[in-house]
């Protein structure tokens, strides 16, 4: 059966779909806001039909990209609540009104988690630091924007991170708060690394094994940072910790348009090109330093206990 979703619902998709809204706590947020939103859309006639809405609506959003695992983990909570609340025998009108609230609570509680791990991190910063960032990571930009707020003189590396950019949005918001950054292609990382002393990158996904997926170009930035012993330090909420890499899944790398490599008029001319456009990639665990989550520091090889220690296993 195929279920009609509000406009709301659809835009919210359009939007992560084509990084309108982007960034993995975002992107999550995002998404279980319109879930929220989607509780109210049609009137169902029992509790049962509900949960099919919602989870066909859940399912839905869940498609619009596929690396940041914030956004399953996400709408999963929603759908959770919705079958706690339905083993509680909640009336149709009582479990919309649970849901809405468990959907409210994920955003309050991802938000504070952000703050959080701002807080933990810019401990590990101090006065004198340069450090280097890639991508736009409100985590990772928690940290240094906590620790500058704390008082500590820091400098900031922000690479561009093609083909998007991001790296100018990173670049604008540090310059604006008034920190010192510096705009660098992705290329440059390693000829200024040795003056780097810690890298700060948020995550879109992190194995149990400690390997985390985020922006494309991460990986060579924590190789390169291993080779001159420089920190990496990664800012992620718990809830991009990936379940499915307990069942020994992979997480799905998301390839975008060749376009945003090349543009289309040149790729036209020149039909003998190929073009690979992956969004993200992986870092092994023995390249990071540790994971700064809103439970506190793990090195990557702890992140298996904080696991089964969140899911109770
Ligand atoms: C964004 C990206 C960010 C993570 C973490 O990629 O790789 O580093 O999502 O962000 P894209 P946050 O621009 O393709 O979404 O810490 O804000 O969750």
């Amino acid at each position: 059966m195929s279920y009609q979703f509000s406009d709301e619902l659809k835009r919210t998709f359009e939007e992560i779909r084509t990084m309108k809204v982007r960034g993995a706590g975002r992107i999550a947020r995002a998404a279980v806001a319109a879930l929220k939103d989607e509780v109210y859309f049609v009137g169902d006639s029992n509790v049962e039909e509900f949960l099919k809405r919602m989870e066909a609506a859940a399912n839905y959003l869940k498609s619009s990209r596929p690396t940041a695992v914030s956004l399953p983990n996400g709408v999963n909570t929603v759908i959770k609540s919705i079958r706690e609340g339905i083993k509680r025998g909640l009336s149709l009108s009582e479990l919309k009104e649970y849901t809405a609230a468990q959907a409210q609570e994920f955003i309050q509680k991802s938000i504070e988690a952000q703050k959080k791990i701002g807080e933990i991190g810019a401990k590990r910063i101090v006065s004198g630091d340069v450090i280097l960032t890639h991508c736009n990571s409100q985590s990772a930009i928690g940290i240094i924007e906590t620790a500058f707020k704390d008082g500590k003189q820091i400098k900031v590396f922000a690479t561009e991170t093609r083909p998007r950019y991001q790296g100018r949005l990173t670049a604008a918001y540090l310059a604006d708060k008034g920190i010192d950054v510096t705009l660098i292609p992705d290329s440059a990382a390693r000829l200024y690394m040795r003056k780097v002393d810690k890298v700060v990158v948020g995550a879109d996904a992190i194995a149990v094994n400690g390997a985390v997926v985020n922006k494309i170009g991460t990986s060579q930035i924590a190789a390169i940072a291993y080779e001159s012993r420089t920190r990496v330090i990664v800012a992620a909420e718990t809830y991009k910790i990936s379940p499915q890499t307990y069942f020994g899944e992979l997480i799905e790398i998301e390839l975008r348009s060749p376009y945003e490599v090349a543009p289309k008029s040149w790729l036209d001319k020149h039909k003998g090109i190929k073009v690979l456009n992956p969004a993200f990639d992986v870092t092994p665990p023995q390249y990071i330093d540790f994971i700064v989550t809103e439970k506190g520091i793990y090195p990557p090889q702890g992140i298996i206990m904080l696991f089964k220690e969140l899911y109770e296993l």
